[in-house]
């Protein structure tokens, strides 16, 4: 800001406007003069996280609608797990050197204890990031479907009609069984089978068409197993007695493991299974080859 240029502006607001623009000139410059390194350090963490956060994918490709929802979360994770990181890595190797023993120096160091500012800081900031984690999370699993009502159809269930006890669903339990692809899952130690009620046939792979709601519900026969298949970034638990569903649209095709993720036994690690995305003249095809006439007794 040029001193002549200020001086001679007659008009009041304008002035006004400057002086407000010299006081924060003179805040930025006392701050910058103070800790411009912090400054620079902090804003250089925070852009290599969101760099890295944007940039580097660990995830398996996303095969299904709740996939892009799941990573926006695992994306801000990723991001605030990099900056604590990065952040923390650099301040370790700064007091390493910064803090080391020098050749003259002799005894303890000085007894330090307690600083009550630090310690509202250090409680403060983590205990937000975690309620905006959690918030945003309970969001996420709203959105994946996870909060639905599942049971709340009574007048068009049979009163035989098992309860369902958890699951994952973006449809209400009247759309499910109307519209949907009906798939009846039983886990066992060690294997899943997928029985299809509409073409009467149990196959040990389970074939889905693409892009098309599919609804699995799903027993188990002896312990707790889990039902967990990366790509679509979905997991729910397989309970004996106690049906749960899990609801999905696979939006890619392609084979996909089914992965058991509840240590259920000695061969758990073994206990999986494939899920084959076809498109639909591809599984009618499958689906027709498969299935068996009804018997009438
Ligand atoms: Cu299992």
């Amino acid at each position: 800001m040029n001193l002549n240029n200020f001086l001679l502006t007659n008009d009041a607001g304008l002035k006004k406007l400057n002086m407000l623009r010299i006081y924060i000139q003179i805040i930025i410059n006392q701050l910058l003069n103070k800790n411009i390194y912090l400054i620079l350090i902090i804003s250089l963490v925070f852009s290599i996280s969101f760099w890295i956060g944007f940039n580097v994918n660990l995830l398996p490709e996303e095969a299904s609608i709740n996939a892009p929802i799941y990573d926006e979360l695992f994306k801000i994770l990723f991001i605030i797990g990099l900056i604590i990181f990065i952040g923390m890595t650099i301040a370790v190797i700064y007091s390493l050197f910064k803090f080391r023993k020098r050749n003259d120096q002799i005894g303890d160091g000085i007894a330090l204890e307690g600083n009550l500012s630090l310690e509202i800081v250090w409680t403060i900031i983590p205990s937000i990031i975690v309620l905006l984690i959690g918030l945003y999370s309970y969001n996420i699993y709203d959105r994946m479907g996870g909060m639905k009502e599942l049971n709340h159809n009574h007048e068009m269930m049979s009163s035989n009609t098992e309860k369902i006890w958890a699951g994952i669903s973006q449809v209400s339990d009247n759309e499910i069984a109307i519209n949907n692809l009906s798939i009846e899952v039983s886990a066992m130690q060690f294997a899943f089978l997928f029985n299809y009620p509409k073409g009467n046939f149990i196959s040990g792979e389970l074939h889905v068409p693409v892009d098309q709601k599919v609804s699995m519900k799903m027993e188990s026969k002896d312990v707790i197993h889990a039902f967990w298949v990366p790509e679509f970034r979905i997991k729910q638990d397989i309970i004996p007695g106690q049906p749960t569903i899990l609801n999905f649209t696979p939006t890619k095709v392609g084979k996909y493991p089914i992965i058991c993720a509840e240590l259920c036994g000695p061969y758990h690690g073994g206990m999986r299974a494939s899920i084959i995305v076809e498109e639909e003249s591809d599984y009618n095809e499958w689906f027709n080859k498969n299935k068996k006439p009804e018997v009438n007794l």
